[in-house]
């Protein structure tokens, strides 16, 4: 049975000659344009950076190797990974393999678990989930190999390898902040009988007598896991990583993007508004409150989290994957419902506040709801598990980079001076 590591090596071998082709025939071909609004912008809709992983696609979502996201929705984060870096799905053997392996690399050293555990109490688990990266940076072999002169070609399975370390260290790392910062602060061991998914859940020690939080880990872990490259996180990794800087660098770079509140940090948010609401009105408001609410918010200056999106002009597929979950699994839940009628007022809202593009919910409108109606009951927790669901996105975009070889990010800045200059103001 081949491993990924033989897989990835003929498959790297593969898209250098592929790229090569295409430059060598086509280098000079103009792919898009820069407007001065998209300048000042954000770069919104710039065609400027290749990712080969999963693309989004306005009208329909995330398409992950060509396939739509809500066809892959009932498979575990591992094959996830897996596809996002071959473009194939694991057979049943390789998963076991990648598991297995997965769970063998597991441990974190207890001085990276000291070392949470001194940090401020108010520490957010965002700041702790990126300093413990930081602490497991001394175990990158990626550097190791580096600093002893290893070659080009050997970047992307050094790379691959601390990938492989940082994906088993996560949930542990995680669960770990979860008892530091919101339980007793002892540790639970892994449970070796258990998925990735699984054991994230068991580690965290929250009572799951129906497995169900197991199984929207699992589900949870699969839907956040990669959105193409030019995301706040994958950005900010992508750009980390072009520096050679390892995965851990990278990776904790991405999850310092996806702590804002404009990202990842939005589940949050939208939780918060949640029970903000619930508890000004004792339950579920009349579609009118809801209204007004959400008024005062927009007034007051501020988004109305888990709505709108940078790229999508439709329902996130993510959205609707968590609403056929709730559906299923809790659809009497008072939050839920608070949620439904969200979807009924909050479009509405924004289409007469006249600003957002797209008016519709993204995945930070449901996750949160989910969470909290089977135990995790501390909102601010919750961008940390958006982390370590993007971690496997980033870290299979940093493989397949280093594999082939893509160079350190710089794109070209220009001065306001310069545009005046130059639209001849
Ligand atoms: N509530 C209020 N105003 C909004 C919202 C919203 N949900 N969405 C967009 N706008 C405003 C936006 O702030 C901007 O205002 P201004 O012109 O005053 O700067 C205007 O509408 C145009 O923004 P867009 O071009 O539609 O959106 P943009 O691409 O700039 O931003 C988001 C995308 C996602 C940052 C924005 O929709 C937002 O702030 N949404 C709420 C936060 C959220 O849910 N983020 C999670 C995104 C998904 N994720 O997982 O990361
Ligand atoms: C993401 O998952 O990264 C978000 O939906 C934001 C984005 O794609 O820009």
């Amino acid at each position: 049975m081949a491993t990924l590591k033989d897989i990835l090596a003929d498959k790297i071998a593969a898209y250098r000659e592929e790229i090569k082709g295409i430059l060598a025939l086509h280098r000079d071909k103009v792919i898009s344009e820069v407007t001065v609004a998209q300048a000042y912008g954000g770069m919104r809709g710039v065609k400027a950076q290749i990712c080969d992983t999963s693309t989004v696609s306005p009208d329909t979502g995330l398409i992950i190797r060509g396939t739509p996201l809500l066809e892959v929705t009932d498979r575990c984060p591992e094959e996830i990974f897996w596809l996002l870096l071959t473009g194939e799905l694991p057979d049943a053997a390789s998963l076991k393999e990648l598991q297995d392996d997965l769970a063998s690399r597991a441990a974190v050293p207890k001085e990276v678990t000291d070392a949470l555990r001194c940090l401020p109490k108010t520490t957010h688990p965002m700041a702790m989930q990126s300093i413990g990266l930081l602490a497991l940076q001394s175990g990158s072999k990626f550097r190791k190999h580096y600093d002893e002169g290893m070659s080009k070609d050997e970047y992307w399975v050094w790379c691959l390898e601390d990938s492989l370390d940082l994906l088993a260290k996560i949930p542990t790392l995680t669960a770990a902040i979860y008892r530091i910062r919101y339980q007793d602060g002892k540790l639970i061991p892994r449970d070796s009988s258990m998925d990735w998914s699984a054991n994230f859940a068991h580690m965290m020690g929250v009572d799951d007598p129906t497995g169900d939080l197991a199984n929207l880990m699992r589900l949870y872990l699969n839907l956040h896991a990669d959105h193409e490259s030019g995301n706040v996180s994958a950005n900010l990794c992508h750009t980390a990583g072009s520096a050679l800087s390892d995965p851990y660098y990278a990776v904790s770079a991405g999850l310092n993007g996806l702590a804002g509140p404009l990202h990842g940090l939005a589940n949050q948010e939208c939780l918060k508004f949640h029970l903000e609401i619930q508890e000004s009105f004792g339950g579920v408001p009349t579609a009118d409150q809801l209204k007004d609410h959400a008024w005062k918010l927009l007034n007051s200056g501020r988004v109305i989290p888990g709505f709108g999106h940078a790229v999508l002009r439709c329902t996130d597929p993510r959205y609707i994957a968590c609403s056929e979950f709730a559906r299923k699994a809790c659809p009497d839940h008072p939050l839920f419902k608070l949620a439904e009628l969200m979807l009924q007022v909050i479009p509405g809202v924004l289409k007469e506040h006249g600003k957002a593009k797209n008016t519709n919910p993204n995945v930070d409108a449901l996750s949160g709801v989910l969470m909290y109606a089977f135990g995790v009951a501390e909102p601010p927790f919750y961008t940390a598990i958006f982390g370590v669901s993007r971690a496997i996105g980033m870290c299979a975009q940093l493989v397949l980079n280093r594999g082939l070889g893509t160079p350190i990010t710089r794109p070209k800045s220009v001065t306001t001076g310069w545009i005046k200059q130059f639209v001849g103001a």
